[in-house]
């Protein structure tokens, strides 16, 4: 009967990991660079589980030279003792069956119940090899696995007076398109949690690269808005934080305005950052514009105003995370990540309200100002309203709603068509000669670009030198930009390999990213790489976009009779040559712009194109040859 059981149970536990196996991307969401990185966080949410239930105040994450990756954390450890169902060690239980977190203390906030959830055992079919240890009773327990098969029986291997779970692991090479680690990747995420679960110790070691990060915040969240608002100028020193339990809904929320008019509101429940949003986000929202409300008009300062503010009035240059904890949390939306439980937005409605309005009535000083930004918002949006109104009425004034330097393709299918954003009029001219005028678009710029970090969006719309990009794309800006509207597929910036072209690529990434982010998002915008050099050699030419190249190629080729030449510019090109080298795309290189991580990109914009000189000399003499790589 017994030994029925036992192959009976392992009979299961093969299927589970089978299917694993062949659909990865249901568990884990991927077999890419993402899904590679899901298996850490997989089991480091069993650790934050710990940490939640009041168990576990460190975890270490350490990335091994032979490529295997190392968890360590100081929770209770997974129990070891015999599960009489399945007729093995609980600790096998949970290494080797699908969703057997085995924990069924309802009393406890659950990450790994949330979004991801899977279980260490998905981890353990993904792996070529694992091994875990337990520090339990006093003792050491063991086990390793293949490929999610356990190649012993759980084993007491020593003593310990310490508790809690150590797993290492090796990705499966054949399951993952990669299976290097990135510290960067981990990192982000890790100082997140941090943030989330204040006094919780996250260590992040690279051993390949010898490097180190250690996350501890006694401010929880509040050390969140300050960490994004680093670089920023702030509208008060100390993040107003409010936090509280009700009906079993655990929630805090940070805020910490800036002089700018970005609206920057990072929303999680349960650790799982929702980005879709959701209940708790709506309530947050609907308590900062009654305060605000009703303080303007206890203190009468909208007076003869004509426009009174609105929520998104309210939330110019906020930063703000909202972090809420629940039982049950139900997740919708395209991304599952939208919260849904409903009784969330009530309580946190209510509870911040009254919190702000204490707020308000203890700091008048503070609580004055963020009223004035709002009054003044309300203005701007009127502003710009009427700078539209212009630009569309403008836009049908001049050329049919087109730009008049734009040289557009002759056909009109969005998506095949390209258009180069060209710094010059000379580069303009040849490449309006050089390009396959089909599908291949010109608009040149000239002229000092706007900053548009530093500009509100009224003065945005009715910039001489935005306006034309605007109009040329079609597709609106702020947030009336509709992507489903561009007229190209490729919106290729091409700009001079120099320190001034570097400059007006990184202002038209940073307008891309501030008032057209779905453009970037989805993958449209491309810097184009223009060649530093021409070698010739009687024949024979090679054009070279690197100095390494050059070097690798002088070497190749030998230097007798070698002619190198140096562009300064796109304007040395003709048309052929720019052809050649820049626009046909056959040959030439283009970097796609991507976003990996919204708020590394945001703290970066800022620090590139705000006021804070030192930060920003910092971060080029750091970046410079990454920085369009990087975005
Ligand atoms: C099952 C039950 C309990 C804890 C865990 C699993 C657990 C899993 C992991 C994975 C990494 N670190 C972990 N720490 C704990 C509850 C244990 C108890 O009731 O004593």
């Amino acid at each position: 009967m017994a030994e029925q059981n036992y192959s009976a149970s392992n009979i299961k536990v093969l299927k589970g990991l089978e299917a694993v196996r062949k659909r990865p991307a249901m568990y884990i969401g991927g077999t890419s660079e993402r899904g590679l990185h899901h298996l850490v966080y997989e089991v480091v949410d069993n650790s934050i589980d710990e940490a939640l239930a009041g168990y576990c105040n460190k975890i270490k994450v350490i990335i091994h030279k032979d490529g295997s990756i190392s968890t360590e954390d100081n929770g209770r450890g997974i129990p070891v003792d015999f599960h009489e169902g399945e007729k093995m060690s609980g600790l096998e239980v949970a290494m080797t069956t699908l969703h057997a977190g085995g924990k069924f203390d309802n009393d406890s906030y659950k990450v790994s119940g949330g979004l991801h959830g899977v279980g260490v055992s998905c981890v353990n079919a993904l792996s070529d090899f694992m091994e875990v240890q337990v520090y339990r009773d006093g003792k050491i327990w063991n086990q390793t696995y293949s490929k999610g098969i356990p190649l012993k029986q759980v084993e007491e291997i020593g003593e310990t007076t310490k508790t809690g779970t150590k797993t290492i692991f090796t990705p499966d090479n054949t399951i993952f398109e990669t299976v290097e680690f990135s510290f960067d990747y981990l990192a982000v995420r890790l100082r997140e949690l941090a943030f989330l679960n204040k006094g919780v110790r996250i260590i992040l070691i690279d051993e390949i690269n010898d490097r180190e990060h250690d996350f501890h915040y006694e401010g929880g969240i509040s050390s969140f808005v300050k960490f994004l608002n680093e670089n920023k100028k702030v509208v008060q020193q100390e993040p107003i934080h409010i936090s509280g339990e009700k009906d079993k809904v655990d929630f805090e929320v940070a805020i910490q305005y800036n002089e700018g008019y970005q609206e920057n509101i990072l929303s999680f429940a349960n650790n799982i950052n929702t980005i879709e949003g959701g209940t708790h986000l709506s309530g947050f929202k609907s308590a900062c514009t009654r305060a605000v409300n009703t303080y303007i008009k206890n203190e009468n300062l909208l007076k003869n105003e004509k426009v009174s503010p609105q929520g998104s009035d309210i939330r110019e240059g906020i930063c703000a995370v909202i972090s809420v904890k629940i039982m049950d949390p139900q997740f919708e939306g395209q991304t599952k990540t939208k919260l849904q439980n409903s009784d969330v937005e009530g309580i946190v409605n209510s509870y911040v309200y009254e919190k702000l309005m204490e707020f308000f009535e203890e700091h008048p000083q503070i609580a004055k100002q963020i009223a004035l930004k709002a009054i003044l918002g309300a203005r701007s949006r009127d502003a710009a309203r009427r700078a539209r109104e212009l630009t569309r009425r403008k836009s049908v004034l001049e050329s049919g709603s087109l730009p008049g330097k734009l040289a557009d393709c002759s056909i009109q299918d969005p998506s095949i068509t390209e258009i180069f954003l060209v710094e010059g009029d000379s580069a303009g001219g040849s490449a309006k000669m050089g390009r396959d005028r089909t599908f291949q678009a010109i608009l040149p710029l000239w002229g000092k670009m706007l900053n548009t970090e530093k500009a509100r969006i009224d003065k945005v719309l009715n910039n001489d030198k935005i306006q034309p990009i605007i109009l040329a794309l079609g597709a609106g800006i702020g947030s009336e930009f509709d992507v489903t509207k561009l007229r190209y597929n490729k919106i290729i910036i091409m700009a001079d390999a120099d320190v001034d072209g570097k400059h007006i690529s990184t202002l038209l990434l940073t307008f891309f990213f501030r008032y057209m982010r779905p453009l970037v998002e989805q993958g449209h915008v491309y810097v184009a790489c223009p060649p530093l050099f021409l070698i010739k050699k009687g024949k024979s030419k090679h054009y070279v976009y690197s100095d390494d190249e050059r070097k690798t190629i002088l070497k190749e080729i030998g230097d007798k009779g070698v002619h190198v030449q140096r562009y300064k510019g796109l304007g040395e090109m003709n048309p052929e040559q720019l052809w050649e080298t820049t626009i046909d795309p056959e040959k030439r290189l283009l970097i796609k712009v991507k976003i990996d991580d919204a708020i590394e990109a945001d703290r970066m914009f800022t620090i590139l194109m705000g006021d804070d000189v030192a930060p920003r000399r910092e971060f080029i003499e750091q970046n410079a040859q990454y920085v369009q790589v990087d975005v």
